[in-house]
């Protein structure tokens, strides 16, 4: 199997590390590209794309299959995946670390597997309010099938979760809590190990959305004591269409499978079908298996940087553009929290959101504008949406002086 190989040195230089994202080195609308919108995809640097590249032309087979060469070559491939992902998150197995397509398909997983289980009429679920949609229309869903309800923890107007209303919102009736790590929208950090120790001291388990928080720092899930812990890979320097649900591994083997087919079983007849073990009980068909490789190939990446060292790096440029972006008048950031992921959102005083987002483009400026999947929090706010910056650990102080410059610009343009 191909190694995968970066070029980063040992004292880290990001302007070195930004140079392996060929991405980064084009012009949009006759601009040097600015990316910040890391939050919705996260670029992906040389070396994953090489051995992406690499196992398409050398290595490429179905995997769990074949008793032929090249097939055990993919599956080795693939699988090397899985050791990466335990290591990276400090999982106990690999039978706790399933293969999805993503984070929104982690959820689902759990709440159509664990909920349908276990879930009946009068049931409470808690969600919080700054969930992204997918932590929210998934329990909808199976709430609706057994007769359970949503009960919401709200937020504060900084964008921090409001904890005494938490502990009150908790009752014989919960039987599972469903919270995001890192909100994508306001980048507030939410204080997860206090609601996990809370809901275990209840006996309830406890669904991470991990999707804004893995790429970003250092996450420990037996540290953390998550019972299922959601992300994708696109947002951690890794292809789109393969992400990771974490599960304590006596839950998930409580739990029936959530698709069948393929490799998901163990002995199929017309009268009874027996299924295969963890982790494979969970993954049927073919998976995505040239996208499992690129995610090893990006924790391969972020590990030779370090995650500490991101984290570091990321509050450093989020606080030098909080700082320039205070500066600039008419401006109001949505999302105060005193802990926060490189995340801003904000707000230009009579300007719509898609209009500013509109003229940052046609500089090379690219952010997301609207409501981020997360309408609720924007009804929190009474705002059709934001701007939204998200930053990345590639990004440096000259995009964030571009962003200043081009937001002036757009409030030359509306006057
Ligand atoms: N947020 C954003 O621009 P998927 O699409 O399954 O990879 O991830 C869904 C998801 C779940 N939770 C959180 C906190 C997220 O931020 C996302 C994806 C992107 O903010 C696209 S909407």
């Amino acid at each position: 199997m191909p190694e995968t190989t970066t070029d980063i040195p040992t004292k880290i230089n990001w302007e070195e590390i930004r140079a392996q994202f060929p991405v980064l080195q084009q012009e949009v609308n006759g601009k040097k590209l600015v990316y910040l919108d890391n939050g919705a995809s996260s670029q992906m640097p040389k070396s994953v794309s090489d051995r992406i590249d690499a196992y398409h032309k050398n290595e490429h087979a179905n995997v769990h299959r074949g008793i032929h060469s090249l097939s055990q070559k993919a599956t080795d491939a693939f699988e090397a995946t899985r050791s990466k992902v335990r290591d990276f998150i400090n999982a106990v197995s690999l039978e706790e670390i399933i293969y999805t397509t993503g984070t929104t398909d982690s959820i689902n997983l759990v709440a159509q597997s664990y909920g349908r289980k276990n879930f009946k009429a009068g049931d409470e679920i808690l969600v919080s309010e700054m969930e992204h949609h997918a932590n929210i229309v998934p329990w909808q869903m199976i709430a609706e099938e057994t007769g359970a309800k949503l009960k919401v923890i709200p937020m504060n107007d900084e964008g921090e979760l409001i904890m005494d209303k938490f502990y009150e919102l908790f009752s014989d009736k919960t039987k599972m809590v469903a919270v995001v790590h890192v909100s994508n929208a306001l980048g507030t950090i939410n204080p997860v190990e206090e609601i996990i120790a809370a809901a275990h001291k209840r006996n309830v388990p406890v669904l991470i959305d991990g999707a804004q928080a893995v790429p970003h720092s250092k996450v420990d899930v037996q540290a953390l004591d998550a019972d299922f812990y959601a992300f994708s890979a696109h947002k951690m320097c890794g292809p789109t269409g393969f992400g990771i649900l974490y599960g304590k591994k006596d839950l998930l083997n409580a739990m029936p499978p959530y698709r069948g087919g393929g490799d998901m079983i163990d002995k199929v007849t017309f009268e009874k079908t027996t299924w295969n073990d963890l982790p494979h009980k969970f993954e049927a068909g073919t998976p995505p298996i040239s996208a499992g490789v690129g995610l090893g190939a990006g924790i391969d990446f972020l590990n030779q940087i370090g995650m500490e060292a991101i984290a570091e790096r990321e509050h450093e440029l989020l606080e030098y553009a909080t700082e320039k972006l205070n500066q600039i008048e008419g401006l109001k950031i949505v999302g105060t929290a005193d802990k926060k992921a490189s995340v801003i959102s904000f707000l230009l005083d009579g300007i719509h959101p898609t209009d500013a987002g509109t003229i940052l483009d046609q500089q090379g400026i690219a952010v997301r504008t609207g409501h981020h999947c997360a309408q609720p929090i924007m009804q929190h706010y009474e705002i059709p949406g934001t701007l939204r910056a998200s930053i990345s650990f590639y990004n440096n102080e000259e995009d964030i002086d571009r962003l200043v410059e081009g937001i002036e610009l757009v409030k030359e343009f509306f006057g």
